[in-house]
């Protein structure tokens, strides 16, 4: 890494130096040579796989070229970089985006179809990378495009699961989970076998005096295993930036085996060894929202945490800059609390290892952290126990205990007179056994603590941080609102679309600056960009109904109203509301005598998601979801009146053909409870309507977007609590209809009844703690609300244009310039010129 070619050898370099392509003809060049070459195949042997293949070797090469530019640009610039430190990355594919992104996707097209191949179906052979859960990961990503365009010098750091999110299979109408194994051939990834980062564990504390008389703490004799960095080139729209992501995977510390066991016979330990370190990185925990508290997730955690802020160091250490230039150099920002590691490591490296004294280390690291709070619910709230913490890391177990001490004496001082303070906002839980409360000390160790969305960010601060706003101030806490990137979710994912915009925008300057969408509102009453606006959105609708037939085996009408609820699978995103809103809708047409029936609202309920694999009531609901759909699909009397689709194995890659398609899409969670959401931006961006809770960042789009254009309903945040209360004490008011949905499932009208009970008694019997039974009627109400108001064809055209030129705001990289100004304090590098020689 350190060797460079010297001065009189440059030149011969930089005349053999690698050429990008830039006509279809050179792209085919790259492409024959990779498949002939890199993949030994020939024009007898390419099927559509090794033309993927060599098509997105190609494209990796051009990647690379600008990547290392870009490094080597950014490392000239001397500039503060951003590390995003992010335990989940789902970036879906990457052919398509690197196409689009460095704008060949044109030339491309011609190369393949010279060579005998059709775009679509080559996109279609790459594998998803899922290493990720839902929204936070998916989040992330955005955030990575957003950063590269932007042209900010930033960096991801993450795990290289060799499992990502499981493959969801529905077998008779239970979820069943099969292993993603997913990087037989991976092309995107660049193994860095000379970046590795020796990671300890376990171990003995040891306190020495040095010869002047300075006390030092060593952390010794414990189990080291390897962290090899993995990288992957992000490539920004429109720019020759090209960021990177690094993902660390573990291996033993000795190579293949451990000489020593190897050599003393113990053959099948050193094996054993080898195996318990490449655990570290094997598979991503398929939890979204839940802390398990598992010691293997804290291994991960460590891992990760001490790799990435060993290369952090070892990069602002080359800049031979003085430790308080640190935090000028450097901005971390903490995707959840997953990585709060990374504060007390910090300081074991600033103190133990370079020699600091406390207070500047504490004081470098403040300004180093910032910390992104995604939820509220108190089960997704990380609690690590003492022992476990003790055992793996002890070292970092005493930091964390001299950060409580400081940070509790400082509480004592200035808040004397509250006695309950001390234990309420202690890093301790006082608890059997004691537990470490990961989110405080993430606010503690962070300067800037934001939420995602204008509610919650409102709510952590009333809720779980409120004694941390008395203590730090309301100025600690900032909110910046989550945005997607529009290159992915509407130029990638809707073409079509994006084009009809350019057509009218005058060019795609829009894909940079999403506000300019606003001047789409001129084009209202225009008689042909309404035809050409409502017929695409008919085709993706028609596009969806050729994958749901083929996918599920289900014929459905493209001309139905398409409401789709696709998401992660939770209680409190309350997809049992919706499924129970649907049989509602069944009994209703059932009842109707048929001529009524014809003039019924026809419509497609479509359902998507993960169930975590222990998580017993969201399978509950998936085996209900696929139970409705059985008896529903199959009743001759209600025909297209209403069909029932659960899509199988929800991921980001069908997600950009399921979101164009929308007319209606739901974000119906219990008030309060989801921190933002993102795919409610991506169906409005894409002319579809939602049916919400004022809940997350439905608040926003409602402001942006306008009353009259979003379906609003139920409970707000604020009579959660007392509602909660009410049906303890006074017991539940469920509606008639809500009742009778209840009576047809025990009556087993969607077969064994016994299957069901734990989710109707969850409600009926458990407290209803998601409000299912207070929000049902103004739910079901809402719902003919939409019936009527899509009978009327020419207002929702208006409506779903009106949407479309409001979303500017929702662009993540609005987000990411309110990261960089309130919390990074960053600029952009300008990106490096391209060599005149063309290459
Ligand atoms: C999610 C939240 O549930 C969403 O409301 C939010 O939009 C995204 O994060 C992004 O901020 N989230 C998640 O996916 N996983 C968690 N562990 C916590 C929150």
């Amino acid at each position: 890494v350190e060797a460079s070619v010297p001065e009189p050898q440059r030149e011969a370099w930089r005349k053999h130096s690698a050429r990008e392509f830039n006509t279809s003809d050179q792209f085919e060049d790259a492409v024959v040579r990779h498949i002939e070459t890199t993949l030994a195949r020939s024009l007898y042997n390419v099927d559509e796989s090794g033309a993927y293949a060599g098509t997105a070797l190609a494209f990796r090469d051009r990647l690379v070229i600008e990547w290392n530019r870009t490094q080597q640009n950014q490392t000239s610039a001397d500039q503060k970089r951003v590390y995003y430190l992010s335990l989940e990355f789902l970036m879906g594919r990457a052919l398509d985006n690197a196409m689009l992104n460095v704008g060949m996707k044109d030339v491309a097209r011609k190369g393949l179809d010279e060579l005998g191949f059709r775009m679509e179906d080559i996109i279609d052979q790459e594998r998803d990378a899922a290493l990720g859960n839902g929204g936070l990961g998916r989040l992330a990503a955005c955030f990575l495009d957003s950063l590269a365009t932007l042209n900010y010098p930033a960096w991801g750091y993450g795990l290289r699961y060799r499992y990502g999110i499981f493959r969801q299979e529905i077998v008779n109408g239970y979820q069943m989970e099969v292993p993603d194994y997913w990087l037989e051939f991976n092309p995107w990834e660049f193994p860095r076998h000379d970046v590795t980062v020796d990671v300890q564990f376990y171990g003995t504390i040891r306190k020495y005096m040095d010869d002047s008389g300075k006390q030092h703490t060593a952390w010794e004799n414990g189990e080291i295993v390897t962290a090899v960095a993995y990288d992957a080139p992000i490539p920004g729209y429109g720019t020759t930036t090209t960021n990177n992501l690094r993902l660390w995977s573990s291996k033993a510390s000795h190579g293949e085996f451990d000489f020593t066991k190897f050599n003393s016979g113990e053959y099948e330990a050193s094996v054993a060894d080898t195996q318990r370190a490449e655990t570290i990185s094997a598979v991503l925990y398929p939890n979204d929202s839940l802390d398990r508290g598992k010691e293997l997730r804290l291994k991960q955690q460590y891992f990760w945490c001490a790799a990435s802020l060993f290369d952090i160091v070892r990069r602002f250490k080359k800049s031979k800059k003085a430790w308080s230039d640190f935090p000028n150099q450097v901005a971390i920002q903490l995707n959840d609390t997953h990585p709060t590691l990374a504060i007390p490591e910090l300081l074991r490296i600033l103190i133990d290892i370079e020699g600091l004294e406390w207070d500047e280390a504490w004081s470098i690291v403040q300004k180093t952290f910032s910390y992104t709070n995604h939820t509220v619910l108190p089960e997704a709230l990380e609690k690590w126990s003492v022992p476990l913490v003790q055992n793996l890391l002890p070292r970092h177990l005493q930091i964390i205990y001299d950060i409580n001490l400081q940070f509790l004496q400082f509480v004592e001082r200035n808040f004397p007179k509250d006695r309950d303070m001390l234990s309420r906002v202690s890093i301790i839980e006082e608890s059997q056994p004691k537990m470490v409360r990961m989110a405080y000390l993430a606010v503690i160790g962070s300067h800037k603590v934001n939420g995602v969305a204008e509610l919650h960010s409102d709510l952590i601060k009333t809720t779980i941080f409120k004694d941390f706003v008395k203590i730090h101030g309301p100025d600690k806490f900032t909110n910046v609102t989550n945005g997607i990137t529009p290159r992915r979710w509407l130029h990638q994912a809707n073409f079509r679309l994006s084009e009809l915009i350019a057509s009218k925008l005058g060019g795609y300057d829009y894909l940079n600056d999403l506000t300019l969408l606003h001047k789409l509102e001129n084009y209202v009453d225009d008689k042909d960009f309404r035809k050409e606006f409502q017929d695409i959105k008919y085709a993706n609708k028609l596009r969806l109904a050729r994958y749901i037939k083929e996918a599920q085996g289900i014929t459905v009408n493209p001309a139905s109203l398409f409401d789709i609820q696709v998401k992660r699978i939770h209680e409190y995103k309350r997809q049992q509301l919706n499924i129970f809103g649907v049989i509602h809708r069944y009994l209703e047409l059932k009842e109707m005598s048929p001529a009524d029936r014809k003039k019924a609202q026809p419509r497609v309920s479509i359902f998507g998601g993960k169930a975590a694999p222990g998580y017993w009531m969201a399978k509950t609901i998936i085996h209900l979801i696929n139970q409705v759909s059985e008896v529903v699909n199959n009743d001759k009397d209600i025909g297209d009146a209403l069909k029932v689709v659960f899509l199988e194995d929800y991921n980001v890659s069908k997600a950009e053909i399921i979101v164009p398609a929308s007319d209606i899409s739901e974000h119906i969670s219990t008030a309060g409870t989801e921190a933002s959401g993102t795919s409610n931006m991506k169906f409005v961006l894409n002319g579809g309507l939602i049916i919400g809770t004022c809940d997350g960042a439905n608040i926003e789009i409602t402001r942006e977007v306008g009353e009259d254009n979003i379906f609003l309903f139920g409970n707000l945040s604020e009579d959660v609590e007392d509602l909660r209360h009410a049906h303890y004490y006074s017991g539940l008011n469920i509606d008639p209809s809500l009742q009778r949905v209840f009576d047809e499932i025990r009556n087993g009208m969607f077969g064994d009844a016994g299957q069901f009970s734990s989710l109707v008694n969850s409600i009926t019997d458990h407290g209803d703690y998601y409000l299912v039974s207070d929000d049902f009627k103004s739910y079901v109400e809402t719902q003919k609300l939409i019936d009527e108001a899509y009978k009327n064809q020419e207002e929702w055209l208006t409506k779903t244009i009106t949407v479309v030129a409001r979303m500017g705001f929702f662009s993540s990289d609005r987000c990411i310039e309110e990261y960089a100004q309130e919390i990074w304090n960053t600029e952009p590098v300008v990106p490096p010129a391209k060599p005149q020689n063309g290459a």
